[in-house]
């Protein structure tokens, strides 16, 4: 073919190549929420009432977000551990399909740091707030201040941690305590509550709307027992929460270090955005974790899940055990994450 060819070629193809490029975009699922771990299926469920009446995927975040944060008594959010000063402090992220985003960091006694996060999105010239200025900020906004006194379940752990002292991530500390056997083999089943909640201290979430935009979120306490000041990948925009509307979004949960280290949910939209399936380009970026961890991988959880703009999705942790929840109209169950290391066997 000579140039000439190829080019009036081109110019017919053009057209046809971009229009498909965009119905290949339109989701087949949407709207889709997925949220992290067992309680994100109550979390999607939360959510779910917003994006089936067309509602924003912004804001279907926010409902989920308020979900988990409202369960105050027991592992979440304010209920959650404290850091080793006995303070709970909250991280939490939340990001549009313009790319907009807000987020708040070692912000105490407020129910609903991404709320306030959404605040920081929607009026400040501002990304991210901390402390004192972020407790400020929030009362400002009309959030009201909490009761300092820990949760039972964190007053417990804390009088226990105390003892010992020593900082150690458990790994899935949302799936304890039990690991069984079910059909599929061996099975951390989840510390479950009497109110049908499940443990975790993380919630990350993504949401695609009947538009096709997709937005995120996440909200947590954080690593229990951290350095007080500590803040982690939940609250830093790129590592527990990245979306790109052009090509989808991730989320993360672990060790908000190592997140942070690969800024991590950017690289696995950037893996995506190169034409890697969601699962994959979790894999790439848990093998840099790997990778930049060779001694130390094998104690340590990352999970990221991830959702593309087709509306597929994939996770992949460094350890068996990571699991996130899926609603679509078609699809309401929990689905465990690809993993690196198999969890060793409870002898080992
Ligand atoms: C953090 N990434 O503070 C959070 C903790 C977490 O499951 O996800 N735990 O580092």
């Amino acid at each position: 073919m000579n140039r000439r060819k190829f080019i009036n070629l081109t110019a017919l193809t053009a057209p046809l190549l971009s229009f498909s490029k965009v119905t290949e975009s339109i989701p087949a699922v949407k709207p889709i929420m997925i949220s992290t771990w067992e309680e994100g299926k109550n979390v999607n469920k939360a959510a779910w009432g917003i994006l089936s009446e067309k509602g924003r995927a912004i804001d279907a975040i926010e409902a989920g977000a308020i979900y988990v944060e409202d369960k105050i008594s027991c592992c979440v959010v304010l209920g959650g551990n404290p850091d080793r000063a006995g303070f709970v402090t909250l991280d939490a992220c939340i990001m549009d399909e313009n790319a907009n985003c807000g987020a708040v960091a070692g912000l105490e006694r407020i129910k609903h740091p991404l709320s306030v996060a959404r605040k920081v999105m929607e009026t400040t010239p501002h990304v991210l707030l901390v402390g004192d200025g972020a407790l400020k900020f929030a009362l400002q906004n009309g959030f009201t201040i909490e009761n300092k006194e820990l949760s039972i379940d964190a007053k417990k752990e804390y009088e226990k941690w105390l003892k010992k002292s020593t900082y150690k991530p458990v790994i899935n500390i949302e799936n304890l305590p039990v690991q069984v056997e079910n059909k599929d083999g061996a099975f951390t089943m989840p510390l479950k509550f009497d109110d049908g909640s499940f443990n975790h201290d993380t919630m990350g979430m993504i949401a695609m709307d009947v538009s096709g935009n997709v937005s995120g979120g996440v909200t947590t306490s954080g690593m229990a027992f951290k350095m007080h000041g500590r803040v982690g990948d939940s609250a830093v925009i790129g590592a527990g929460l990245f979306v790109d509307n052009e090509v989808g979004a991730a989320t993360s949960s672990g060790v908000g270090e190592e997140v942070i280290r690969t800024c991590g949910t950017h690289t696995v939209v950037e893996f995506m955005r190169r034409g890697y399936s969601p699962e994959l380009a979790c894999k790439k970026t848990i093998e840099r974790i790997i990778k930049n961890n060779k001694a130390r991988a094998k104690t340590l959880q990352v999970g990221f899940v991830a959702v593309n703009k087709k509306g597929a999705y994939g996770a992949y942790a460094v350890q068996e055990g990571f699991v996130y929840a899926v609603k679509t109209k078609q699809v309401d169950r929990i689905f465990k994450s690809a993993f690196f290391y198999k969890a060793p066997k409870s002898e080992d």
